[in-house]
């Protein structure tokens, strides 16, 4: 991780999707509230929105996030990440290449990648990238054209093979925090066992704890 940064940062990562939680306000009072439950990471991911509006809401987001020392990534766009001095980026296999990215985004900014199997897994450069994402590890709804599943026996033996920090990330729930960290991850992402859930403090902080009691 990059100077500033422990990998206790990745333990509960929260990705945003803005029609689960009902708009941009959504997104905003979701935050502040994931945040209170004991999320650690928060990714602002829109993949419908122009980049104007990324970047109105980025700034509200990181004024948010900010005190609370959770580390904000935009994902894909390196630019609005620069714009709203965003913590880092996260970019998947198909987006800028992370040397690309690393040089727009400079030294300091944390840089994420997607990955979806243990070659490309073992394949991202320490050098550049902070932590790579791994998934889907259980089947998921939330994205649509998410890969098959890969289980946490595929999941353990990436993690084995790699010192990259890696957060699991594709249908994690209640009751599936424990295995992955078992599994050596350095954290859990999350999207829908979070946004638009009723009580979304609660529901963090179940997660939080799971991962900290490690049951
Ligand atoms: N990326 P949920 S799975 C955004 O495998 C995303 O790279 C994935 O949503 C990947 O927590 C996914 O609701 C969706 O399953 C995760």
């Amino acid at each position: 991780m990059r100077a500033g940064w422990s990998p206790r940062v990745l333990t509960l990562y929260l990705v945003l999707d803005p029609d689960l939680c009902g708009g941009a306000e959504g997104l905003l009072t979701t935050t502040a509230q994931a945040i209170q439950g004991g999320v650690t990471a928060v990714q602002l991911r829109a993949p419908h929105w122009k980049k104007r509006q990324l970047v109105e809401v980025g700034h509200r987001l990181k004024e948010l996030v900010s005190p609370h020392r959770v580390p904000l990534f935009v994902n894909d766009h390196a630019d609005v990440a620069l714009a709203i001095d965003a913590d880092g980026v996260h970019v998947g296999q198909d987006d800028l290449p992370v040397d690309v990215v690393r040089a727009l985004v400079g030294p300091q900014k944390l840089v994420g990648l997607s990955t979806t199997c243990e070659r490309e897994h073992a394949a991202v450069p320490i050098d550049l990238v902070d932590y790579a994402g791994l998934g889907p590890v259980f089947p998921t709804e939330t994205k649509p054209d998410a890969s098959a599943a890969l289980g946490l026996s595929v999941l353990a033996q990436a993690i084995q093979r790699s010192s990259i920090p890696c957060v699991a990330i594709g249908g994690i729930g209640r009751g599936r925090v424990a295995p992955i960290r078992a599994a050596g991850a350095a954290g859990v992402a999350v999207i829908s066992a979070i946004c638009g859930m009723e009580n979304v403090s609660y529901c963090a902080a179940q997660l939080r704890r799971e991962w900290e009691e490690g049951v």
